[in-house]
């Protein structure tokens, strides 16, 4: 995972760490740093502010005589990152949101929407969602609002049926709203916590699609959406959550099959481009393959060798 990143952050600390260097010389591995960050699905914006971070670290402080300059360069790209994924933007527990939620409005479920086009990985994500919640003691229940595609009412029904969470589940092209509103009347009455909405998919550009996502999210009122997105679509990724965002609006990323994904950056991109937080990436097909996302655990991960 991420293999990418983490070798163009080991070459760019070789290439600097092995002599004194020159303006000219420290502009050149930059530039060699942008383009493997670039060749590792870093959005070229973000790209810009991660050596703009490393290079006004590198011109403020002056190496000292006796610090391991290994350690100072892991520290000097681990700050720039971090700095990126923390600007602005704050890693809510969605514990803590459930906890809230539960805390300030007694009897009433905490709903979270679920947006994103067709095979990124949503009614996986709810799974595991629906099973990682549970564990933690709370009474989930699904929502079918994937009214479209043919086998979606099944498919979400079989994960339910394998983790024994209830489901509410309409007939196909019934109004996936509605199937939304009946789920959450039924949390209300039988003291269900949380309510997980599946939504089709389809493209991101499909017009009804858009309508009917806005539907939804008007009638079921989420206290948090979240936009499911492929790590494998690389750039594609910003362009699908820049138009639900403009769209539908949305709070957080889930970011799945990051286990495949070898590069890294697009995770980064994301961040830095929307000022929302990744909560979680899945990191395989199994109902146990997810991941709490943290700047500082991804951070670890890119940077160790
Ligand atoms: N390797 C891997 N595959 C995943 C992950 N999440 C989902 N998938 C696979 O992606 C495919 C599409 O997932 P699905 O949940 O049906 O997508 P949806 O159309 O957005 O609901 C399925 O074959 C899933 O098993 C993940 O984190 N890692
Ligand atoms: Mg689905």
């Amino acid at each position: 995972m991420f293999k990418g990143l983490r070798q163009a952050f080991s070459s760019f600390k070789e290439n600097i760490s092995s002599r004194t260097l020159s303006e000219e010389e420290l502009n050149r591995y930059l530039q060699q740093l942008s383009i493997e960050l670039i060749s590792n699905n870093v959005a070229v914006e973000t790209c810009d502010a991660i050596l703009s971070n490393i290079r006004d670290q590198l011109l403020g402080s002056k190496v000292k005589r006796f610090l391991n300059v290994e350690e100072y360069l892991r520290s000097l790209v681990k700050d720039a990152i971090i700095g990126i994924l923390k600007e602005d933007i704050s890693y809510p527990r969605i514990e803590s949101l459930i906890s809230e939620k539960l805390k300030s409005s007694p009897g009433e479920p905490f709903i979270i929407l679920f947006l994103g086009v067709n095979g990124v990985g949503k009614t996986t994500t709810i799974a595991k969602l629906a099973n990682y919640l549970r564990k933690r003691g709370y009474k989930v229940l699904l929502s079918c609002s994937d009214t479209f595609r043919a086998g979606a009412i099944e498919q979400l029904s079989i994960h339910a049926q394998r983790l024994n969470i209830p489901i509410i589940k309409g007939e196909y092209g019934a109004d996936p709203a509605s199937v939304a509103f009946n789920a959450i009347e039924h949390a209300k009455a039988r003291g269900f916590n949380v309510v997980l909405i599946d939504t089709a998919g389809r493209m991101h550009t499909d017009r009804n699609l858009l309508e009917e996502m806005k539907k939804i999210k008007r009638v079921a009122k989420p206290d948090l959406t979240v936009l499911v997105l492929d790590a494998l679509t690389g750039n594609d990724a910003i362009y699908q959550a820049d138009i639900f965002d403009k769209e539908v609006g949305f709070d957080a990323f889930i970011v799945a099959k990051c286990d495949a994904d070898d590069k890294g950056g697009i995770l980064i991109s994301l961040i830095y481009t929307f000022k929302k937080p990744i909560l979680f990436i899945g990191i395989g097909q199994s109902y146990d393959d997810i991941e709490v996302f943290t700047p500082d655990h991804f951070v670890k991960k890119i940077l160790e060798e």
